[in-house]
């Protein structure tokens, strides 16, 4: 069952796959604010449902662990790190946990990192131009994930850093603020 909660904001490089769970919680409601939509699937016929419903054309399944990466440490922490850069895509994507356990952090209001601890048969959304990160837990390390793609998967990450404000960034920030 997937946990919302703002992030404590004390990691490190050496230990952000912690939970760094501030003690508060963020409700569903907050993250729909955000146009982040959680759901819990039961099945494969209701994720099927919604991405149907919402137009996803295309699918993969992820699975990151060392052993995905032929247990090659800098191999696998290096993608941990860019996972963990904060950054944006121009598409809205979907995610759904099929094993395993990871932390997707979204920027709430005021720049506040909200965590959400995702683990089997959740599902979430992440809306086009939202700034996000992702990682493993400490707890498993390892995650099995379907990403879906509404059209053509487009793997660019616009990284925070890079300063670059595309339309899908603009829409979004208009989005949430009115
Ligand atoms: C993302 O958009 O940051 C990711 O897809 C992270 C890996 S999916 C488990
Ligand atoms: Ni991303």
């Amino acid at each position: 069952m997937a946990r919302f909660f703002y992030h404590d904001n004390k990691d490190t490089p050496e230990d952000f796959t912690d939970e760094h769970d501030s003690g508060k919680p963020v409700s569903e409601e907050t993250l729909l604010k955000l146009g982040v939509f959680y759901r819990k699937i039961s099945s494969m016929d209701e994720l099927n449902a919604i991405a149907k419903e919402r137009g996803y054309k295309n699918r993969d399944q992820v699975i990151l662990n060392l052993d995905s990466f032929g247990g090659d440490v800098n191999a696998f922490n290096s993608k941990m790190k860019t996972f963990y850069t904060e950054h944006y895509h121009e598409d809205e994507e979907i995610r759904y946990i099929v094993d395993g356990e990871g932390y997707f952090d979204v920027r709430g209001k005021d720049e506040k990192w909200i965590r959400a601890q995702l683990s089997p048969n959740d599902l979430l959304v992440l809306p086009a131009g939202i700034y996000h990160r992702f990682t493993l837990s400490s707890n498993l390390r390892e995650i099995t994930a379907i990403r879906l793609f509404k059209d053509e998967p487009k793997w660019e990450a616009i990284n925070r850093d890079s300063g670059r404000v595309s339309d899908a960034r603009t829409e979004y920030v208009q989005s949430i603020s009115v």
